[in-house]
């Protein structure tokens, strides 16, 4: 009970004195409004087109699969396209159809995030999801999520061919979602590798370096990178230097999104994040586990290796009782704000022509988050 007291001051501590005001808008409501609009517009052009008639519960089930799995979350991945869309075009380009097609690009990169989280939440045995039953746990779907997500995958390239065929940056939009697309299963199963044959974590590989190289590829790549790449080649920007300068940054701040993520996983409130913790369950390299095994005594290490893992509630309370011990949520406050201050640092230095109020913004978006 004293726990839960100190967690819940704690909680609202956080949101009294140092919350992200949630007030950062990356694109206006008006634009969101219309972003929001097109959705639709995309369900139908990959469910009834007028020639797919010949499926029509196949085409139903796609169609109930994209509602219930894509439009209910922040949309930020795609809202940052459009923000860094409207930033780099020049004014006489920013013509209604250029946004739409920036718009239709986020809704491709909001399906592959949604089909990331339909099959992640199967492999990490997750119960919710932006606050609803994660899609496995609906009635009926179980395992053939894993095909849903097959369709949203293969979708996202008809809709590229369908609006980006005759455009200059099809082929290089193409191969980046193809490209990031690997990167991120790549860092999907370095994630699933934390356990050995017998399910127990690999503690002693939990390494910064390690955990750090995991999250850059099944995190960074997918939520900073390429939004912003793609608003780049939408905008007929395809200078390497320029896109390498970017990459840079924007990895280091998928880095620092996913630590967040970690924390919030065990210290966040699921009716603000949506989704129950599951970390200390799966035995996953959290940054939480990592940072408290560099920091254990002999015998709050065999703590960890008794407990962590575990899907028992005694023993899930064990181990945010040792992070509490260990005082992690402190050493994540002043992380998080460190590490704030060094990307701020690293954004000034960029010299490539790119605008730094872009990046800036994204950091303000995502500093102090609670979902
Ligand atoms: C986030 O991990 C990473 C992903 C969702 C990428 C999944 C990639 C695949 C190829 C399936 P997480 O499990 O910490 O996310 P969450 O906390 O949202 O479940
Ligand atoms: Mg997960
Ligand atoms: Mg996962
Ligand atoms: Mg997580």
């Amino acid at each position: 009970v004293q726990h839960n007291n100190i967690r819940a001051l704690s909680t609202i501590q956080r949101s009294l004195v140092n919350a992200n005001p949630a007030s950062t808008l990356l694109v206006s409501k008006e634009q969101s409004r219309d972003f929001m609009a097109l959705f639709p517009d995309i369900v139908r052009e990959l469910t009834d087109a007028g020639r797919q008639q010949e499926l029509p519960e196949v085409m139903r089930r796609f169609a109930r699969v994209l509602q219930y799995t894509v439009p209910s979350g922040k949309k930020n991945r795609a809202l940052l396209t459009a923000m860094a869309y409207n930033m780099l075009e020049d004014s006489d380009k920013l013509t209604t159809e250029n946004v739409r097609l920036a718009h239709i690009l986020g809704w491709c990169t909001e399906i592959m995030q949604a089909f990331f989280l339909v099959t992640d939440d199967i492999m990490d045995k997750s119960e919710t999801r932006r606050g609803q039953p994660c899609w496995y746990r609906q009635p009926g779907v179980g395992l053939n999520a894993f095909n849903d997500g097959i369709m949203m995958q293969s979708g996202i390239f008809a809709i590229l061919k369908k609006y980006f065929r005759y455009h200059p940056a099809y082929v290089p939009i193409m191969e980046l979602f193809h490209d990031v697309m690997l990167k991120t299963s790549y860092g999907q199963s370095l994630d699933t590798m934390c356990l050995d044959e017998n399910g127990k974590p690999r503690l002693e590989e939990f390494t910064m370096k390690r955990y750090m190289s995991l999250v850059k590829y099944k995190t960074a790549y997918y939520s900073f990178q390429m939004p912003i790449a793609l608003a780049m080649y939408l905008a007929n920007m395809f200078d390497e230097e320029q896109h390498r300068q970017a990459k840079t940054i924007l990895l280091e701040m998928g880095q620092f999104f996913q630590i967040q993520d970690d924390f919030l996983d065990c210290f966040g409130d699921p009716s603000v994040t949506g989704k129950k913790g599951t970390d200390i369950q799966d035995g996953k390299c959290s940054w939480l586990a990592v940072v408290a095994l560099q920091r254990a005594t002999p015998d709050q290490r065999k703590i960890m290796e008794e407990h962590y893992g575990r899907s028992e509630p005694e023993s899930v309370e064990t181990i945010r009782r040792l992070y509490e011990e260990l005082c992690l949520p402190n050493t994540y406050a002043i992380y998080e704000e460190e590490s704030y201050n060094i990307i701020k640092t690293h954004i000034q230095q960029i010299s490539k022509g790119l605008r730094h109020d872009m990046f800036f913004k994204i950091m303000e978006k995502i500093y102090k988050r609670e979902c």
